[in-house]
This record gives C-alpha cells, structure tokens and sequence, in this order.
C-alpha cells in the first residue's frame, strides 16, 4: 500500500496529497489501489481523533480531502453501460451520517451494471422495506461506521423479517468497524470490508 498518501492523508495535507493522487494516475496506478490508501490514511485521522489530537473539525477537512479524491478516480469507476443486472437498496442506517464509504460503493455498483436505489443516511428500518416494496430489490446494502449503529442494522434486517420480505431480500453490511461478529448479532447475510466485495457479493446473489 502506498505509505505516502496514507501520511499525507493522515496528516491532511490536502494540496499535496490531491497532487500526488493526480500524479499516479498520470502513471497508471490502480483506482483501486489509491482508495485503499486514502481509506487507511482516514483510520489513522480517526485515531488522532479518538487521542484527542484531532477535532471534529478534522474529520470534516478528511471527508472534504476524501469527497476531492474520489471525485478525481469517478472518471476510471464508470462504466455500466451493459444491461442492468439486477436492483440494489443501499443506505446508511439509522443514526450514522457517515456517507463517504457508502457513496463509494453506490458508484462501484452503478459501474457493474447494477440498478441502485440510495436512500442517502441515517435512513430508518422501515424506509428500507417500503424502498424494497417499492423497486422489487433483491440485495440490500446497509452501511454504519458507529458502533452505536449496530442496533440500527440489527432492526433493519428485523424489519424485513417482519414484513414478511427476510427470504426474498440478500442483505450486505460494511462500513469501518464491521465484521464477521457483527454480521452474526445483526443477522444479516454477509459482510463486506470495502467497495469491491459488495460488488462481489451482489453479483453472487443477483447472477
Ligand atoms: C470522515 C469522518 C467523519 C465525517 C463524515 C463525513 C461524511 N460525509 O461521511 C464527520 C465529520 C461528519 C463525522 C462525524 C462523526 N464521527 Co466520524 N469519522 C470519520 C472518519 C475519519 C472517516 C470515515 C470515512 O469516510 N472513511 C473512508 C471510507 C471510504 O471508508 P468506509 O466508510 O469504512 O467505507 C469503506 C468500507 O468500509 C466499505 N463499506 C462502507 N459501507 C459499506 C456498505 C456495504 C454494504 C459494504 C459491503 C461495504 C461498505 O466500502 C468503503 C470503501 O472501501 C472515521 C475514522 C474511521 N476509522 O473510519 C471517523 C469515525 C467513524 N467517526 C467517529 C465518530 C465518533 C463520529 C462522531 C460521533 C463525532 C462526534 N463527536 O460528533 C460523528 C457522528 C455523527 C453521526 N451521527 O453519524 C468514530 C466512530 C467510533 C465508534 N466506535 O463508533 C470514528 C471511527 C473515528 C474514531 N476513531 O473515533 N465523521
């Protein structure tokens, strides 16, 4: 991975590390390799905020300098020009307002031909199911980067089951401190740790 724009994302050194990412797609680095990076530089300027020396101030400049390089790498994630495969609902759950992860994996999805309906954050169980009522989803993406939201994917998964939809709908989660665990408390079908493995997983589930 690349140690220098996880430094200088970490150290939020906004011109120079947008000047670097320019720099390595002029050389052909790989979009996806430039996201993992940028994604590892973020947890290092989360644990500056959990030590006190960042502020929340800080974590916006990060989201700002991770909204600049995304929009940067749009151009390589387009695609989706084939026929549409199948419909996905996505959304960040209900009290977690993180968006950044979530809109990166809208834009791989849209890219592998997948017809996506975001329902943007903090997005209540029971707008999930009427979403899925309303678009005939088959995969559903739930994304939380709060622990505090884990709750809020375990109703989710609960309200489809109270609607009668648990069978019909495969339900992905991610987002930062996801995993096997928290798949298994919540009841979802699988987890996913970045972008590319909800591709992978909604192509599975929808082929
Ligand atoms: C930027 C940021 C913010 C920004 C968010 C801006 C935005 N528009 O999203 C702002 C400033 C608003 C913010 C606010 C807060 N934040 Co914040 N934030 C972050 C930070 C630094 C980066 C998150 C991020 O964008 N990462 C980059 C993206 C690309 O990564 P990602 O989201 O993980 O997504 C990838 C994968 O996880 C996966 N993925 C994501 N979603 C999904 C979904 C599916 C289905 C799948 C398969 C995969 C998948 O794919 C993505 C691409 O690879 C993290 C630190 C961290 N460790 O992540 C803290 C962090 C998440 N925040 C934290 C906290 C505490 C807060 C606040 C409560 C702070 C406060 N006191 O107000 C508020 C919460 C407000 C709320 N109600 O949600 C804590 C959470 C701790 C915890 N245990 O819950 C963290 C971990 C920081 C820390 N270490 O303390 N935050």
């Amino acid at each position: 991975m690349d140690n220098q724009v996880i430094k200088l994302m970490e150290d939020l050194e906004e011109d120079a590390v947008l000047a670097l990412v320019k720099q390595q797609l002029k050389e052909g680095v790989n979009a996806n390799e430039i996201i993992s990076a940028s994604q590892q530089g973020m947890i290092g300027v989360g644990k500056k905020f959990e030590q006190g020396t960042y502020y929340i101030s800080d974590l916006m400049m990060a989201g700002e300098i991770f909204k600049q390089i995304s929009e940067l790498l749009e151009p390589m994630m387009k695609g989706g020009s084939g026929p549409t495969i199948g419909k996905v609902v996505i959304g960040t759950v209900r009290d977690d307002i993180h968006n950044i992860g979530k809109d990166l994996v809208v834009g791989m999805l849209k890219s592998a031909n997948m017809q996506v309906t975001d329902l943007g954050v903090n997005v209540p169980p029971e707008r999930f199911v009427e979403a899925v009522r309303e678009t005939g989803a088959t995969v559903v993406g739930l994304s939380a980067l709060l622990t505090v939201a884990f709750d809020s994917i375990k109703a989710t998964v609960e309200a489809f089951a109270a609607a009668g939809l648990r069978d019909k709908v495969k339900i992905m989660i991610g987002g930062g401190p996801v995993d096997q665990s928290v798949c298994n408390y919540t009841g979802a079908d699988q987890w996913g740790a970045d972008a590319q493995a909800a591709v992978r997983m909604a192509k599975e589930w929808l082929s």
